[in-house]
């Protein structure tokens, strides 16, 4: 799926800014028509954020449904004869959309872009309202999944298995846009090397009358390297500069497609890393040579705007990444925005990309672990077909969006979801199948809990790579590191010798409260969590088969409330408004030892 993009066919208006807002816990707005006119009663709420922040009611951070969004835009009297279209880099988790009286989207998932063609709706030279409702229910037949309940005094409550808060509404930029009525709508880049050659494959999509279509792709300088024409074709850069970790290196795909006097009728510019992934035993490969991951999982969380794209958060993330001698991250739990990912392609940074699929596990709740007996996940009540085929779609659309992106290494298909039943393998496999079918150039993984060991695990095998999170000193045997020194290396030696596979831990940390210090091991300190990562770092140089850390987690973050949070997870490297703990320090040490 193509990104909006000025250029001399195209242009793109941001409907960033303020715009009309109402809750609806009622649902009311649906049966009485809410966006027929101007919203009743509505208050100002800025776009894109999230909403729950923004104004001091409890009423307004723990809403359960609906959520009215409206604006009016101006359609340039310029546009008339250009297809135009509305597009929502993201809505969380779903929403139905208006031009004026007339419905043109849905969208099912909170954290992939939709759009609509809206040229027949619109009127170019005059305002035109759109409005949106956001729902943010979660159920058994949503990704995330969670369940609503009903207390007797009327209130109804989101519960979910995810360990971050249920933030919602509209997250992502919102664009209306422009194309020619025909039109280039997809482009699909593969990049492999023929010794320093690379090789860069290309298929283009396209919609409408057009004679022909011709590429041409240019280095970093503005040179053409090489052209070719037609919708499917094989470029060759011989002498290629690659796309590498550290090395940001983009050559750019410019497609035009032509009328038979050879004028361009649309055009697009695609940035194109030439790099190859491959998985070879116990390795990770990036351009053939091993590839190992430091770095964090991460959220999108900040203070006000929950999970509202910022350019300044992400440049700053980017930097203290970069400070700390982070060289990748994973996108923990859910797809980010875009523009996280176009940044680390154009600054080398590697990308473990998620779906939405996280608390997929009924034995788990936001990493604390039910005591007592197993309870059954897959059920036709719990996790079951509905949430297959929501999972399906949510991989298509991940996939579709981020294919183009050298920065993503890895899919990981879901978090920490229970993989011991034997109903795993059936709901997985054809996940991990499609998974490979629309994407046979990336390995594909998903993150494993501690609930399920090698000799438990069923779906190990349907899998490229092992990602583990582990908690051994934190949730399994807290306070004890030199029992937690001795499990964690017992369990990896024990995945290495059944699993002809790399492991990457994506996870593992410990709660942490700034400020709070102590000389002898106690949980909760700054001490306690860098001596942890620092007993986990010991092991991991001890297991050839680990070929990456990424720390639990970047930055605190927003979660439920519950009685082993105190104002939100705390396993911060460093704080929610990203102030280094002692472990920040530590990890830099260790991260930037060779320089
Ligand atoms: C893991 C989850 C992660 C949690 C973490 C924790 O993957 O989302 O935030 O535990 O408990 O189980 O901090």
């Amino acid at each position: 799926m193509l990104c909006p993009q000025d250029g001399p066919t195209r242009e793109r208006r941001s409907l960033a800014g303020l715009w009309r807002f109402r809750l609806d816990a009622e649902g009311a707005g649906r049966t009485e028509g809410w966006w027929r006119s101007p919203l009743a009663g509505a208050v100002d709420i800025p776009v894109p954020a999230s909403y729950n922040d923004i104004y001091p009611e409890a009423t307004v951070r723990d809403h359960v449904g609906d959520a009215w969004y409206q604006t009016d835009m101006w359609v340039p009297a310029r546009w008339a004869g250009q297809r135009i279209v509305l597009r929502f880099d993201a809505a969380t988790h779903r929403a139905t959309v208006w031009v004026d009286d007339t419905e043109v989207a849905e969208h099912e998932g909170g954290y992939t872009p939709f759009e609509a063609d809206v040229t027949a709706h619109v009127r170019p030279g005059a305002e035109n309202r759109v409005t949106v409702v956001v729902n943010n229910e979660l159920s058994w037949a949503s990704i995330p999944p969670g369940t609503i309940e009903e207390r007797p005094d009327g209130r109804r409550v989101q519960r979910y298995l995810h360990d971050f808060f249920n933030y919602a509404g509209l997250h992502r930029p919102v664009w209306l846009y422009t194309t020619p009525p025909a039109h280039i709508s997809d482009i699909t880049v593969t990049t492999a090397f023929d010794d320093t050659t690379g090789v860069i494959g290309y298929q283009v999509d396209s919609t409408g009358e057009a004679d022909s279509l011709r590429v041409s792709l240019r280095d970093a300088s503005g040179a053409e390297v090489a052209a070719a024409s037609g919708a499917v074709a094989t470029l060759r850069v011989p002498d290629v500069h690659p796309w590498a970790p550290g090395d940001g290196y983009l050559y750019e795909l410019e497609v035009s497609l032509l009328s038979a006097s050879g004028e361009v009728i649309d055009g697009y510019r695609q940035p194109v890393g030439v790099r190859t992934v491959e998985v070879r035993g116990r390795q990770f490969l990036i351009n053939g040579t091993p590839f190992y991951f430091r770095g964090f999982g991460k959220h999108e969380d900040a203070a006000v705007r929950g999970k509202g794209h910022d350019d300044a958060l992400m440049v700053h993330d980017f930097a203290l990444l970069e400070w700390i001698g982070a060289n990748s991250f994973r996108t923990s739990h859910y797809p980010y925005a875009e523009e996280v990912l176009d940044y680390a392609d154009r600054h080398g940074v590697v990308v473990i990309s998620e779906t939405a699929a996280v608390g997929l596990n009924l034995n788990i709740g936001g990493g604390v672990f039910n005591s007592g007996k197993r309870v059954s996940t897959y059920s036709p009540d719990t996790i079951g077909e509905d949430t297959q085929r929501v999972h399906l779609q949510a991989i298509r659309e991940l996939v579709a969006r981020d294919k183009n992106h050298p920065s993503v290494v890895l899919w990981s298909v879901a978090n920490e979801p229970d993989n011991v039943q034997p109903e795993a393998r059936d709901y997985f496999a054809p996940l991990a199948a499609e998974t490979r079918r629309l994407d046979p150039t990336r390995p594909v993984a998903y993150a494993n809990a501690l609930l399920a060991p090698p000799d438990q695990c069923v779906v190990t095998d349907l899998f490229d790579v092992v990602l583990l999170n582990r908690y051994y000193g934190w949730y399994f045997g807290p306070g004890d590191l030199e029992a937690a020194e001795t499990a964690l290396e017992a369990e990896l030696r024990q995945w290495a010798e059944t699993h002809d596979k790399p492991i990457i831990i994506t996870e593992y940390g410990a709660d942490t409260y700034p400020g709070l210090r102590s000389i002898v091991p106690t949980p909760w300190t700054e001490e306690y969590q860098a001596d942890l990562l620092d007993v986990y770092h010991r092991v991991f140089d001890r297991v050839d088969a680990v070929v990456g850390e990424q720390v639990w987690n970047f930055a605190d973050f927003a979660t439920t409330a519950g009685v082993f949070r105190v104002d939100g997870n705390k396993k911060g490297v460093f704080t929610r408004d990203r102030r280094p703990k002692t472990a920040a320090f530590h990890l830099r040490a260790r991260w930037r030892k060779d320089e």
